[in-house]
């Protein structure tokens, strides 16, 4: 899973970047302009699940940043560069949209302004695609050629969500729709609005887009912070009567934006998360592991965290009738621990 950052200039975009990868990059490289880093996401049922298996390895789930080194600018300057920005974030899963709230060089910030400012160009590049098709297709079914109907549907659509300046994520359908996986449009992907707040900052009351969520971090501190050992960091924290770290909660925030739900393995060797869109079926679950797993499903043994984690072992659960048999059809739901029985 992919999660953009985009940003005004100067926003602090690599900043939070960094700052996310500094501690929980697996790892990190950079290649023409674009910097990624692969993240773990922090699941504290993980840990539980470790002691209970007595599990030697822990993997969680991932998530991979990437940061541009070329910004969303104003409509006026649209160039190249901006073509080959939306071209670089059309494989994003997610956006996470850094607004600056610190002073830069005695510029106060105007974190409203800007927020409504990025809001508008996600819109007006999506409605320039949308046009564009439109008018294509329109052209071609006037010359009697083949249109998808649906498409054409559902174009429209998103034509009339954007005109009205709402991002195409508002629409269920849309979002779902085959049909418009190509186009990549921007607002239709799910947004973490992430406020860069400066040292001595308290967030303001900001007006969020439609389904945007938002974090207000200490962009620049928790990227230094991010960077000392652990037992430096929390005395600094405490010293300055910091809360708790804020780059577990970005990076948690802008998974959850993804909505997948995560089921877990656990076995000696290693206990795992395993991140699925909601309403995946046991089978295909299995095929996530190993598509061996997929073709040859028998049944799965399903128990939920919670139910594990109060029995304390997985000898306790099976004696307490707590281990359920599902088939193929069952929807995996968050926190199922499943061992999947397959054959070959
Ligand atoms: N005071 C303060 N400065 C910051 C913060 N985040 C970034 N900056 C500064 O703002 C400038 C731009 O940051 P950068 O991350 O490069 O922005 P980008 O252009 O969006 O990638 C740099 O000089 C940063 O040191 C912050 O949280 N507080
Ligand atoms: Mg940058």
């Amino acid at each position: 899973m992919k999660i953009g950052i985009i940003g005004l200039p100067q926003a602090g975009k690599t900043t939070i970047f960094r700052a996310a990868a500094g501690k929980y990059a697996g790892h990190q490289e950079e290649k023409g302009g674009i910097a990624r880093a692969v993240v773990k996401v922090p699941e504290e049922r993980l840990e539980v699940l470790q002691q209970i298996f007595a599990s030697a390895r822990l993997t969680p789930a991932t998530v991979q940043y990437l940061d541009l080194s070329f910004d969303l600018r104003e409509r006026e300057g649209r160039s190249k560069e901006l073509e080959r920005l939306l071209n670089e974030l059309k494989p994003a899963d997610a956006l996470i949209m850094v607004i600056r709230n610190f002073e830069l060089a005695g510029l106060p910030p105007s974190p409203q302004e800007d927020l409504e400012q990025l809001h508008q160009e996600m819109i007006l590049a999506d409605l320039a695609i949308v046009e564009r098709r439109l008018e294509r297709l329109e052209k071609e079914a006037r010359k009697g050629g083949q249109v998808d109907p649906k498409e054409l549907e559902e174009l429209r659509e998103a034509k009339s969500l954007l005109e009205e300046g709402r991002p195409l994520r508002v629409s269920p359908s849309l979002r779902k729709s085959p049909r418009l996986k190509g186009y990549a449009f921007l607002s239709i992907k799910p947004l973490l609005v992430v406020l860069n707040l400066g040292e001595e900052d308290e967030p303001q009351p900001l007006k969020l887009p439609e389904q945007a969520e938002l974090v207000a971090i200490k962009g620049r501190l928790e990227a230094d912070l991010a960077e000392l050992p652990e037992e430096e960091a929390r005395v600094f924290r405490e010293e300055y009567g910091l809360s708790q770290p804020a780059l577990p909660l970005l990076i948690k925030k802008s998974f959850a934006i993804l909505d997948l739900i995560c089921f877990f393995t656990g076995g000696p060797k290693e206990v795992r998360a395993w991140p699925v869109p909601r309403g995946t079926t046991a089978q295909k679950a299995a095929g996530v592991i190993h598509s061996d797993m997929e073709r040859g499903f028998i049944r799965a043994e399903v128990i939920p965290f919670e139910e594990l984690a109060a029995l304390g072992s997985y000898q306790a659960a099976q004696k307490a009738g707590k281990v359920r048999l599902e088939g193929k059809d069952y929807v995996v739901q968050d926190g199922d621990v499943i061992i999947f029985r397959f054959s070959v």
